[in-house]
Parts: structure tokens; C-alpha cells; sequence
């Protein structure tokens, strides 16, 4: 059977058919696509857990029981989940365990750029690396047998390009092959970590990665590909598709199993070609433990290490270092820089706006088109934020966020930056999905340390920024069952904390006078701001419109910075195709001329 599969779908087909009994994942681009595809097998225990730590120990306590198990996460998911991982290496796994690590060159959709390649040599453990959606399904096969065979869990790592690219796969099986279940069987030297049996595991992963690499050398799916000899390539992941194009007569290696590496046969590829290059996408994982076997091979040296790779990139960096006459591929490159670039905004009827723009009038924020993307001389609130849709608070005209370095670090910094005697006043934003993944034990934290702190959980009841999973909070399964919701006011008085306000996010004076009335407590305050994800909104009803007559432009709705509204030729409108009306009403409650009202009390 031939299907038409993007690499994600590819990869949770292949862990399907390779009889995988337990997924997990925690959302994250370009992670995301892979447990909603298994979600939808009714065979498949599949989960949105709380976050990555979780989904490993989940996924883990599954292998150990004898059940196949896949986690899929984005890359700084696996820093959150790096200390089961490690774990997981220790002590090996009994069924086979999978993590998916789907990192993101050039930063399309995370807080950083890392290549996580680095991890499977950290915690010593074979890594898998696909070059198409073909190999990302069959390589799952591979490497439940392999973690299975070896004991360990298998890191298999693929890149935007390839998780999110559709090519055609040939689907070898139609049916789940049953892995064998093997069940769990108490092995305290094995599964309990105190010391005394952690060292008696050290060697065995020493062990393990000798038979791995021996293994390496005939795997498959690593393939020499001989061309002319001038040239060899080494390569992997997507580089391979790009390095092709480039140097369509050269002689290739590629590997789809980076780690650990097939020591002979590279020195058989090498050995056979005059010139030996490395093309790989970020950080020179290849290039530097093919040069520590003793060989000279450059890639870095003209590859940009930095962000994603594409063919006119290759085709340049090559041309410059004298490995092409012509660098046609550039042209294609050009076409596509020329697009017009679109940054992110807060939707009309955002239930996050009307919070920022309190926050930034209490602050005093710089709101004027002239001081765009200049910090306010004096901050007299300081916002520290977190990652979500409501991170795009921080853009001119809201201004309204200070910090944000990753998931759950809100509150921590809100609390560092008070214990250090600043002087301002310290909100912590934070999201709904957010909150649960990593803003508990900080906010445990915080009442345990005595921070007088505020922090706002805009609680929109979805992980929006990812494309609307659900979560602990809202109550329905990644499978779509209904299931227990958890109550954030609950969970927060349940910590001891007894200053707590529930807001509605529409309600601009009541927002405003619930972050005044925390400002001034003496205490630890939190307050939710709940309301629907315009996504979410059934029916959009009554958009607004400006009255010309009563509007004098003075240009306080267009602080919202809601897309709906624009103003052309000093007149201000509303978009009334952006606009979701009553659910929404923001810019009505703030425009101080009582000038924005519903289209249909319009005189016309
Ligand atoms: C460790 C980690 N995991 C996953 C992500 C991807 N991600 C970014 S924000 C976010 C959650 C956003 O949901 P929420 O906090 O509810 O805010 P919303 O987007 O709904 O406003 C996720 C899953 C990430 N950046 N870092």
C-alpha cells in the first residue's frame, strides 16, 4: 500500500504497525502531529501528559511493564525530560522504548535552536535519524527491535523539513504485528537506582555501546551510494535530500543511524574517494567524530552552522569553497526570500488582549507609534512571561512583557528578581497549558519562599499556540474520552494560597481592578483571567463598528493592537470580517468617546 504521509504521520504509522501499546507527548511544533496521529488508533493508549518529564516516565513504566512505548516531544521538550531519559539509558528499558525528538533549525516556532543530537551521545544511547517520510516509517521498526535487542531506549531525532514535508511512503504491513508482551518481572539491580546498583549498570551501558556500533556497521539504512570519486559526502536527515540535489555525480554516505557511528565503514567510504565533505544541519555532531577517528574532513568550515539548511545555502556555501563551477540552485533561494513576512499576532477577540493592555497602562508602558520597539524609560511594573500565544504580548503597541525564557520560568524570575530587592512591582504571566506543564513547583515556590508576587494565569482552556490540544484543565482526553478537569482555582488555594480572583477576560475593569486590588496585597496573589480562545468562538455575532461621528481618532483601541482594528487615512475602523462581536467587546469598553458600538446600532 503506497500513502502520502507527512514524516510525523510516517513516524506514528511506523510505531503503530511496530506494535507500539502506550504514546505520549507534550504539544510542541514540530513535534505536535505525531501522538494526534496515533490518538487516532483505538488499539493505542495515547496521552497528552503534563509535560515531557512525564511522557518518558510514562512511556517508561509502560516498557518496563513489557508494552512498546513511544514519546514524541520537541526538542527543549527532551531538556524537560532529560532527567528520565538518562534514566531510562541506566537502566534500560525490558519492551522496546522510542523517544522522538523533533528539533527546530532556525528557530521557526521555539525559544531556541539546539541540536539534539548531542543527547544520544550524553546519555549513550543509539540514535536514529530519518532522511523522508519512507525512512521515518521504517526506521520505527528498527528501532523498537534495536532497543529491545541492545535493552536500552532508542532516540530517533528528526528536523522541522522532515517531520513536516509530505512524500510517499510504501506501507509494508497493514496490520499491527503484536509485539510480544512480556510483562514485568522485579529486578531490583535492574529497575531501582540507588548507587550500588547504578554502578553495576555503568559498565553494561559501556558494553551496550560497543555492540551498538558493531551493530552500526550493518544497518541497513546506512548506505554508501557510489557516484564519481572526486567527491564523498557524508550526510544525514534532510541535508542528505539537499546535498543530493547539489551534488547530484558525487559519491554519498549517508547515515540514518548517527550514533554510534559505523567507524569501518566510514573509513571504507573514505578510503575510495579523493575528497572527503560533511554536510549535516546544525551542530558538527558527524564532522567532529569522523575527525577524531583521524580523518581529515571538512563541512563546517563553509556550511553555516547556524539555522536551517536549503539547497541554495548548500549550493552557495559550496560554490564559495570551490566544490562547484556553477551554483544554480541560488536562483530558487532568491524566490523564496522574497516572500513577505508575516509576524505573529494576538487573533481578534484574543482573550489575552485585554489583559496586556491593563497591565501596560498600569505600567506606563511606551504605547506611541514613535517609541515602537523602545523600552520605556521607566518600568514601574515588571512583567515576567512565559511561552504561548499570549507571549506576543510582548510586541508594540501592548509592550507588556519583560522576560521569557522558557516553559514554567515566569514565576521563578518573578520571585528571583523580588528576592533580589528590586523595587518595581513583579507580575508573572503565564498560560493555562503552561501553568500545568512547569508553573506548579514554581508557584509552590514562591508561597513556600513568601514572594510577594502576581501572578496571572490567562487561562483560555487550550494549549492554543500549538493548535488547541487539550489538557489537564480541560477535561477531555487526547483520545477525545471526557475525563477528570482540573480546577486551577482549586489547585491554587489548595497550596495554601488564599489571595485568589477569578476574572473574566473580557471584562476590562475588572481585569484592571484585579491586578490594582494585587498590586497592592502583601501577599502572594494570583489571578485567573478565563476566557475562550477566539478560535474557539461558535458564532461570531454583532461585530463592531466606529461611529466617524463620534470617534475624534485619538487612537486608544488601536493600543489593543486587535487586527480588526486599522486606521487609513487618520479614520479608524473596524474590519467587521475579523471582528467576533459580542464574544469579544474589548475596544468598546476602553474607546473613552463611547464611539465603537454594534453594527446594527449604526445610523447609516
Ligand atoms: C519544553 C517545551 N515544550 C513545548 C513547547 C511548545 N509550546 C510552546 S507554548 C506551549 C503551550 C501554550 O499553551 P498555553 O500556556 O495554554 O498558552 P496559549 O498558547 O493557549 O495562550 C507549548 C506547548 C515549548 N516551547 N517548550
Amino acid at each position: 500500500m503506497v500513502k502520502l504521509l507527512s514524516g510525523n504521520e510516517a513516524l506514528a504509522l511506523g510505531a503503530y504497525h511496530a506494535g507500539v501499546g502506550v504514546a505520549t507527548s507534550y504539544p510542541g511544533t514540530p513535534s505536535t502531529e505525531i501522538l494526534e496521529y496515533m490518538a487516532r488508533f483505538d488499539d493505542v493508549y495515547a496521552e497528552w501528559s503534563t509535560n515531557e518529564k512525564v511522557a518518558v516516565e510514562v512511556a517508561l513504566g509502560a516498557a518496563y511493564a513489557g508494552t512498546r512505548s513511544l514519546a514524541s516531544m520537541k526538542h527543549v521538550g527532551l531538556n524537560v525530560a532529560s532527567d528520565p531519559f538518562m534514566a531510562a539509558a541506566t537502566t534500560g528499558v525490558n519492551a522496546g522504548m522510542v523517544i522522538i525528538s523533533a528539533d527546530d533549525p532556525g528557530i521557526h516556532s521555539s525559544q531556541n535552536e539546539q541540536d539534539n543530537r548531542h543527547y544520544a551521545k550524553l546519555a549513550k544511547v543509539p540514535m536514529l535519524e530519518p532522511t523522508d517520510s519512507q525512512e521515518a516509517y521504517d526506521l520505527m521498526a528498527y528501532a523498537f527491535d534495536i532497543s529491545e535487542r541492545f535493552d536500552t531506549p532508542v532516540l530517533v531525532r528528526t528536523t522541522t523539513r522532515i517531520s513536516h514535508s509530505k512524500s510517499v511512503v510504501k506501507v509494508n504491513r497493514s496490520q499491527v504485528i503484536p509485539a510480544k508482551q512480556r510483562g514485568f518481572q522485579h529486578n531490583v539491580e535492574k529497575y531501582v537506582m540507588l548507587p550500588v546498583y547504578a554502578r553495576l549498570r555503568r559498565p553494561l551501558i559501556e558494553e551496550r555501546l560497543v555492540k551498538l556500533a558493531a551493530f552500526a556497521e550493518t544497518f541497513p539504512l546506512n548506505q554508501v551510494q557510489w557516484g564519481e570519486r572526486y567527491l564523498g559526502v557524508v550526510t544525514t536527515g534532510v541535508a542528505y535530500q539537499y546535498a543530493r540535489e547539489v551534488f547530484p555525480k558525487a559519491s554519498f554516505l549517508k547515515l540514518s543511524m548517527t550514533y554510534p557511528l559505523p567507524q569501518n565503514l566510514i573509513r571504507h567510504f573514505v578510503d575510495q574517494v579523493d575528497r572527503i565533505i560533511v554536510i549535516e544541519e546544525l551542530d558538527p555532531f558527524l564532522q567532529e567524530s569522523i575527525q577524531a577517528m583521524g580523518i581529515k574532513v571538512t563541512g563546517k568550515e563553509f556550511i553555516p552552522r547556524l539555522g536551517e539548511l536549503n539547497v541554495g545555502i548548500i549550493g552557495e556555501a559550496s560554490g564559495t569553497a570551490q566544490l562547484l563551477t556553477k551554483t544554480s540552485p541560488r536562483q530558487s533561494f532568491d524566490t523564496l526570500q522574497k516572500l513577505p513576512q508575516r509576524p505573529p499576532l494576538l487573533c481578534p477577540g484574543c482573550p489575552h488582549t485585554g489583559l496586556f493592555f491593563v497591565l501596560s497602562s498600569i505600567g506606563q508602558r511606551a504605547k506611541s507609534p514613535k517609541a515602537k520597539n523602545k523600552a520605556p524609560k521607566e518600568l514601574k511594573l515588571i512583567i515576567t512571561g512565559d511561552i504561548g500565544c499570549y507571549t506576543l504580548g510582548a510586541y508594540h503597541p501592548l509592550n507588556a512583557m519583560d522576560t521569557c525564557a522558557c516553559m514554567g520560568a515566569s514565576i521563578g524570575q518573578a520571585l528571583g528578581m523580588v528576592k533580589a530587592g528590586i523595587s518595581n512591582k513583579v507580575v508573572a504571566v503565564i498560560g493555562d497549558s503552561t501553568f500545568l506543564h512547569s508553573g506548579i513547583t514554581p508557584l509552590l515556590n514562591a508561597v513556600y519562599n513568601e514572594g510577594q508576587i502576581t501572578v496571572i494565569i490567562l487561562d483560555n482552556r487550550t494549549t492554543a499556540m500549538t493548535g488547541h490540544q487539550d489538557h489537564p484543565g480541560t477535561g477531555i482526553s487526547a483520545q477525545g474520552k471526557e475525563t477528570k478537569a482540573v480546577e486551577l482555582e482549586h489547585l491554587v488555594r489548595g497550596m495554601g494560597i488564599s489571595d485568589v480572583k477569578v476574572v473574566d477576560a473580557f471584562n476590562i475593569k475588572g481585569i484592571r481592578s484585579a491586578v490594582r486590588n494585587s498590586l497592592d496585597s502583601p501577599e502572594l496573589s494570583v489571578i485567573i483571567v478565563r476566557g475562550d480562545c477566539s478560535v474557539h468562538v461558535p458564532k461570531r455575532s454583532e461585530p463592531r463598528v466606529v461611529d466617524t461621528e463620534k470617534c475624534n481618532g485619538c487612537g486608544i483601541c488601536l493600543m489593543l493592537g486587535c487586527p480588526a482594528i486599522q486606521r487609513e487615512n487618520e479614520q479608524v475602523y473596524i474590519d467587521t470580517a475579523l471582528c467576533v462581536g459580542n464574544a469579544c467587546t474589548i475596544c468598546q469598553q476602553i474607546c473613552p468617546q463611547q464611539a465603537i458600538v454594534p453594527e446594527s446600532k449604526t445610523r447609516r
